[in-house]
């Protein structure tokens, strides 16, 4: 029998003594850190790790985009081209059993969780080499292995799954943190505010990354939101919360690791505003016009995310623009291997409609059959 620390007071989660540091006292990080902290450098290693990261996820979501042209994918399809900063920076905070969950624009979310690109495209065409066997598509991937819990179409139904992850961390008392994806437009849905309210009361291991990507389809923040800044939203709940740049690489993995110090120290929950910028439409049948072609040529020349590893790895002399040019290539092999394998593997069989419709019951131990 598994002894639970039950959550329902409001006092930091029972933890071993050895791991978690008790929060004596509820603070928030200072004042200074929503004013741009110091940025902590990337090694060599770090900028060269991001640069691959970031750039499997762009190459695969260009490619992703022709087969949707060509027909080979249907359905909705939502590319992350542009952020692909927040979500490889805030990957290098996970540790082993940290739960990763988020909305539809899930492919980068999937890659970076080190999920296999064969997999996630010929979900994407819906094969039965996929994910989730062909029959989700490229809003609904799952991988039990990589803890990683959608994709989900419904805007803001993955906060309040997310937040009920993190109860199961508080039940099992480990020292995992849920992380939690959503944008701009779902922050304004009623369910998150039910979340925060649980995962601050009960102290929940969780963070709220919130990706704001300046539009929610076609709507901006601006003109959707009473509170344009997001990283306060969790203000009347005691949750801190930080404003991000979330193109810069490096920014991103310190406040995902500030942030996921403080829920493993067992102070609860945490909000990052990741301020960051989608190039594409909202979907694939997006022409994107409530906005000025300017706006996004601007972001991509000042702010690429990729772009700004790219000098600084050229500017340390360590690699030249044929190694790079190198990496890139050996990218778009394993994204060409990956939609080659999207096209080849068979589309599901039809008795395929009648399993993974509801989770076998586990069996309790010790009961017999
Ligand atoms: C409950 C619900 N309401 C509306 C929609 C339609 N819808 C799909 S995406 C979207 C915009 C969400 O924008 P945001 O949260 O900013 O995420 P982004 O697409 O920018 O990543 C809307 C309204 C939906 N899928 N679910
Ligand atoms: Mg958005």
């Amino acid at each position: 029998m598994v002894s639970r620390s039950q959550p329902g007071n409001k006092k930091p989660r029972s933890k071993p003594a050895a791991k978690r540091k008790p929060a004596a006292k509820r603070s928030t990080p200072s004042k200074a850190s929503r004013s741009a902290p110091e940025i902590t450098p990337f090694t060599h290693e770090e900028d060269l790790a991001g640069y691959r990261g970031m750039l499997m996820i762009r190459r695969f979501e260009e490619k992703a985009g022709q087969m949707y042209g060509m027909g080979l994918i249907g359905g909705f399809c939502h590319l992350y081209i542009g952020q692909e900063a927040v979500v490889t920076g805030l990957q290098m905070t996970v540790q082993e059993g940290d739960q990763i969950i988020t909305g539809y624009r899930d492919h980068g979310h999937m890659l970076a969780a080190g999920l296999d690109p064969k997999g996630v495209m010929a979900e994407l065409t819906g094969r039965e080499g996929g994910l989730s066997k062909g029959k989700g598509g490229s809003m609904h991937m799952f991988s039990k292995e990589k803890h990683f819990y959608g994709g989900h179409g419904i805007v803001g139904a993955q906060v309040s799954l997310g937040t009920g992850l993190a109860l199961a961390n508080a039940y099992r008392d480990n020292d995992n943190v849920s992380y939690v994806y959503f944008g701009d437009g779902a922050s304004n849905q009623g369910q998150v505010y039910e979340s925060f309210n649980m995962a601050e009361l009960w102290q929940l291991p969780v963070i709220y990354v919130i990706e704001n990507n300046q539009y929610a389809m076609g709507t901006s923040v601006s003109r959707s939101s009473a509170q344009t800044d997001l990283s306060k939203r969790g203000v009347s709940f005691n949750i801190p919360g930080e404003q991000v740049d979330g193109m810069d690489i490096r920014a991103v993995r310190d406040a995902g690791a500030r942030a996921a110090a403080w829920c493993r120290a067992g102070k609860g929950p945490y909000i990052l505003e990741m301020m960051t910028y989608r190039y594409r439409g909202h979907s694939m049948s997006d022409p994107a016009k409530y906005r000025a072609k300017e706006e996004v040529s601007k972001m991509r020349e000042e702010h690429d995310a990729i772009e700004q590893v790219r000098a600084r790895l050229l500017e340390g002399k360590k690699v030249t623009e044929a190694d790079l040019k190198e990496i890139d290539k050996e990218v778009r092999a394993i994204v060409s291997d990956a939609a080659a394998f999207a096209k080849e593997s068979p589309e599901p069989d039809p008795a395929e409609l009648w399993t993974d419709v509801t989770a076998p019951a586990e069996q309790e131990e010790g009961a017999s059959a």
